[in-house]
């Protein structure tokens, strides 16, 4: 935390301001996502014109940027049937004689010419293009919406778990702020903010008015600094991103949720006496804006710039995983 790090007390003035509990009444679990519209979808899928694509995911695999981290691990992808497996497991698997009657399947399959591969992954949630669900964060023993952080439970969530922004469907109207064009460098330096006065700059730059409901995709270009073999724990620690007194613009614009190629959506440095992500309690808990992080916005980017459109229909739904606190997604950005 810097030495110029305001008070506890100056945070929470604007938790109480931005606070959206009970807006969608007091069962609500999706928060801001309740200003995704049937209309908003309507007129985001009109954006569709050029028939481009974008993927925006990063890869889950071992190079991440988890090396060393004792809380997250980068993925671990392993193969339970594999090419050599093809060509004669079936012949071995009906040699064992523990093959019970499930791998029966082997030799009865192998029989045949019908091959095939299999795969499994074990990976932290939270470790790749995500997003985080409304039960990720909290302080004060509540989460958003006023639920006791003790229905987060080993079992999983039992409130505001990723699921219900399965249930609801996470697609509208996605704008791409991008930060690192508009101020003309491949990526913003380390622990740089971007404060509100930023995006409205920038709004302006790209022609864009910010509606009720829209996705913001907010592009700092730290992303582009990661190569594998990079120090995980600087490039973690170094991550630029918006400033937390950005929330009462997100409030004004009601935002259904945000984006951005970084860690964590906001700049890694604390700013806060005592408190650590200020930004994703004040978006996460208190306005029910969920995030979503290392989202690769690069070649979403360099065709927005070549037209100067910033908006596209985006389509990024979470994995249904009853109770889980975040997701991975491989979200789509189409215009
Ligand atoms: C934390 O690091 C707590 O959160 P996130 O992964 O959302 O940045």
């Amino acid at each position: 935390m810097t030495s110029d790090a305001v008070a506890f007390s100056e945070f929470e003035l604007v938790a109480e301001r931005v606070r959206n509990w009970g807006k969608w009444g007091e069962s609500d679990e999706i928060g801001a996502l309740n200003y995704l519209t049937a209309e908003g979808l309507a007129s985001a899928a009109g954006l569709v014109t050029e028939g481009q694509a974008f993927p925006l995911s990063i890869p889950i695999d071992s190079e991440g940027v988890w090396s060393g981290n004792s809380m997250r691990r980068n993925a671990i992808h392993q193969f339970v049937v594999d090419g050599g497996d093809s060509r004669d497991l079936g012949e071995q698997m009906g040699a064992w004689p523990q093959a019970g009657a499930g791998n029966q399947l082997f030799p009865a399959v192998w029989g045949g010419r019908t091959r095939f591969a299999d795969d499994t992954i074990f990976m932290s949630l939270q470790g790749s293009t995500q997003w985080d669900a409304l039960s990720h964060v909290w302080y004060d023993e509540q989460m958003y919406n006023g639920y006791a952080a003790a229905t987060v439970t080993s079992r999983g969530a039992t409130r505001n778990g990723i699921e219900k922004a399965v249930a609801k469907g996470i697609a509208g109207r996605g704008v791409l702020l991008d930060v690192a064009r508009h101020r003309g460098v491949q990526s913003l330096p380390p622990n740089s903010p971007v404060f509100a006065e930023e995006l409205d700059e920038i709004c302006a730059a790209q022609g864009m008015a910010i509606r009720s409901g829209d996705i913001l995709l907010i592009r700092t270009g730290w992303w582009s600094t990661f190569e594998p073999g990079t120090d995980g724990s600087a490039w973690i620690a170094g991550c630029p991103g918006l400033h937390w007194s950005c929330a009462d613009w997100i409030h004004e614009h009601e935002i259904a949720a945000i984006a951005a190629d970084n860690l964590a959506v906001e700049v890694a440095s604390a700013e806060v006496e005592d408190v650590f992500l200020p930004l994703h309690l004040l978006c996460i808990r208190e306005m029910g804006v969920i995030f979503g992080e290392f989202w690769d916005l690069d070649a979403l980017a360099s065709a927005c710039a070549a037209d100067s459109r910033y908006d596209v229909l985006l389509v990024a739904p979470p994995l249904n995983i009853p109770g889980a606190v975040g997701s991975p997604v491989t979200p789509i950005a189409l215009r």
